[in-house]
């Protein structure tokens, strides 16, 4: 009979579709019977004490789990006493048996007289505790000889939603706003609940809900009340709820005349604005500022400086847990400039000016999120100041959510770059983890990609995206294949061959993009405005640094952005290793080559191609291998479910298309000033430039 109801149960879970709303957290009943009795034997109960709600979400995630995977409801009790066979939940101050001492937010997990214990210095370390044990379950490891010490690297894990009060996402691409803020704070959507959860099992703690481009109307008792209520929802899961600020609040909200930093008004101003939001959200976490960048207002306009704007609202944060992330993405247009320089030039001089409170958010590259960007020369140039990272989950540059780009090693590339900073081996990882420059406080950010969509994300795979964030802001030393396998097996399948080959393939997507649409380093040359497609053509627009001839700079003689001493020298931004690695064209590695060299289109490379060759090499090499992808793709159809399936392979398909799209594009394009043939066994596009003009056209509704 039992056996009869498994294999019925099974058969329901196999037989239905899967819309990918449940994400990494799908919990399907295993389906080796023998592995199944395995965990259920050493999880025969759950013990947990007290009623702290952390806990209790700690303890119900994980009968969830468990009730999932092996099939059966497991009972939650107050008091293990002598029994055995069970989980026990516990906050403990101890150290390690092994002497490893856990930080606020890690666990330990272990095997002690035939129980696991989950424990945690504090409540949110035993949940993150739960979900670690959830994952060994899900991918399929022993749990009966466990000793697993975790600690999170960095201490502020931030999503930021760059989503608006009408409902709107900037540059988000799966949907409409998770938000509902015409239902709030009376009707609070279920869905708020499963974000929280997705998120704290991956160890995010924090989440920034309204864009950095900001409404003031988040400083109104209006909105506080609205967001006062998701962070009540967000709360047992250990997450804190942040805001952007809209600098000018004071005039526009306040009512005041100026919103200078310096004017005690205006401080006053916000000191009782932070008194109002922590009586409506106590653990509220601060705030997040975009000021005198890309039109925003700042302090700037009243004469000061970012230190100044940011100092301001640390002191009105003073009597509070909460802190300042102040973002370092400013540019101003400058048709002789290098927007590349312009945030190292505006915060370098300011470190050491920034209150205890102040973290600064640093994009990972110097220009803005590009498929492929040299680190920040910031990373590495501000001991004194800690610096937030900040990734980009949403895919505004890397195909949005049609194309499939997993990104992990793009994080990973920009982490572990070395600054030099303080000799070899400092990494921008050991920037970011304070562990260079000894950062009192850390952190690392990730724009979200998630929306209304049914499954999140848009693009299934990119669900993969948010959750390797999740991990790598806990562990930057985790690897992006050991997250992607992680990943494969708890959200696509478990099948060996299967999980090896989505995992190749997520592995290699993010070259092969950077291989159809900026091979060789160079960069923005996407579709102007919305940033899809290619558009190198680009050069009228509003600023000289949004027009695309300004990055590629291609002539007669080559192509490229010469930032060595001949040039920009925004090379002179990075210690002297960082320089010599990259200022000749013939050691610059070539994925960097054209971010810092205008190299003749004759150039000889490595490859043993010249610069036209390979560059046309490698636009039809990446547009050929989407093709690969898609027959990668079709081999694991067996083993995932089918309404995955076909999404992803529909969304292959139209990537295969606009691959070739952006190939044709750009060497049609440059073709024009290299004048050379494209190379053997080449073909040349089969329609001409102005065909592939007006597509862009098509696209942008223009
Ligand atoms: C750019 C986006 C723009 C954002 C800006 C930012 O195109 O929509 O507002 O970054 O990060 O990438 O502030």
């Amino acid at each position: 009979m039992k056996k009869l109801l498994i294999a019925l149960l099974l058969l329901t879970y196999s037989a239905h579709a899967d819309d990918g709303y449940r994400l990494w957290l799908k919990y399907d009943l295993i389906k080796d019977a023998a592995r199944r009795d395995t965990y259920a034997r050493s999880a025969q109960f759950i013990a947990v004490s007290g009623n702290n709600p952390i806990l209790t979400t700690a303890a119900g995630e994980l009968q969830a789990g468990l009730q999932g995977l092996v099939g059966k409801a497991i009972p939650i009790i107050t008091n293990a006493g002598n029994r055995t066979g069970g989980i026990i939940l516990s906050v403990s101050t101890a150290p390690n048996a092994d002497g490893q001492a856990l930080n606020n937010e890690g666990y330990r997990i272990s095997n002690r007289q035939n129980n696991i214990f989950i424990a945690g210095k504090t409540e949110a370390g035993v949940l993150y505790g739960v979900f670690a044990l959830l994952r060994q379950l899900q991918t399929q490891q022993p749990i009966t000889s466990l000793n697993l010490t975790s600690n999170p690297k960095v201490q502020y894990r931030l999503l930021n939603h760059w989503d608006n009060v009408n409902g709107t996402i900037e540059r988000g691409y799966a949907g409409s706003s998770l938000w509902k803020w015409y239902e709030l704070p009376e009707r609070l959507d279920p869905r708020y609940r499963d974000y929280a959860r997705a998120n704290a099992s991956i160890g995010i703690n924090g989440t920034v809900v309204n864009n950095v481009n900001a409404s003031p109307r988040f400083m109104t008792g209006e909105y506080l009340q609205k967001v006062a209520a998701l962070a009540n929802v967000f709360r047992p899961y250990g997450i804190r709820v942040y805001l952007s600020v809209y600098f000018p609040a004071p005039r526009t909200v306040g009512g005041l005349k100026t919103a200078d930093p310096l004017d005690p008004e205006v401080r006053a101003w916000w000191a009782n604005k932070v008194k109002e939001i922590y009586s409506v959200i106590p653990d509220f976490g601060g705030f997040l500022v975009k000021a005198n960048s890309e039109g925003e207002p700042g302090p700037q306009d009243y004469g000061r400086n970012h230190a100044d704007g940011a100092n301001m609202l640390a002191e009105a944060l003073a009597p509070y847990d909460g802190v300042v992330m102040w973002r370092s993405f400013v540019y101003k247009a400058d048709p002789k400039g290098d927007r590349f320089k312009a945030a190292y030039e505006e915060f370098k001089p300011l470190d050491g000016q920034f209150n205890k409170k102040v973290l600064v958010q640093v994009k990972n590259g110097p220009i803005d999120f590009q498929v492929r960007e040299p680190f920040h020369p910031l990373f590495g140039a501000m001991p004194q100041t800690p610096l937030v990272m900040e990734f980009q989950l949403t895919q505004e540059y890397l195909g949005f959510a049609t194309h499939m780009v997993y990104e992990a090693p793009l994080f990973k590339e920009t982490l572990e770059s070395d600054t030099y900073a303080n000799g070899k081996g400092s990494t921008v990882a050991k920037v970011v983890d304070g562990s260079l420059h000894g950062y009192q406080i850390t952190g690392m950010a990730g724009v979200a990609n998630t929306g209304s969509d049914r499954n999140w994300t848009g693009h299934t795979m990119g669900q993969a995206n948010w959750y390797a964030f999740g991990r790598l802001a806990w562990d930057h030393t985790l690897s992006s294949e050991v997250i992607a396998n992680e990943w494969v097996q708890m959200t696509l399948t478990n099948e060996p061959k299967a999980v090896k080959t989505i995992t190749d393939l997520m592995l290699r997507s993010r070259e092969v993009y950077a291989s159809y649409t900026n091979p060789l380093g160079v960069h923005h040359i996407m579709g102007y405005g919305i940033h899809y497609g290619p558009e190198p053509w680009l050069d009228k627009a509003p600023r000289p640094d949004w027009r695309h001839t300004y990055y590629h700079r291609a002539d007669s003689v080559g192509i490229g952005f010469d930032r060595t001493a001949t040039g920009s020298n925004a090379l002179s931004q990075y210690t002297p290793e960082v320089q010599k690695q990259w200022s000749t064209m013939e050691t610059c590695p070539l994925p960097y080559l054209l971010w810092f060299h205008h190299v003749p289109w004759t150039k000889q490379l490595r490859t043993g191609r010249t610069l036209w060759d390979e560059f046309v090499t490698r636009y039809y090499t990446g547009a050929d291998s989407v093709r690969w992808m898609q027959q990668q793709w079709a081999q694991v159809k067996p083993a995932v479910d089918p309404e995955i399936f076909e999404d992803v392979a529909g969304r292959l398909a139209v990537q295969q298309k606009e691959a070739i799209w952006w190939r044709d594009a750009c060497v049609l394009y440059f073709q024009q000033f290299a004048r050379r043939p494209i190379p053997a066994p080449f073909k040349k596009p089969e329609r001409t430039l102005e065909e592939v003009k007006r597509l862009v056209d098509i696209y942008q509704m223009r």
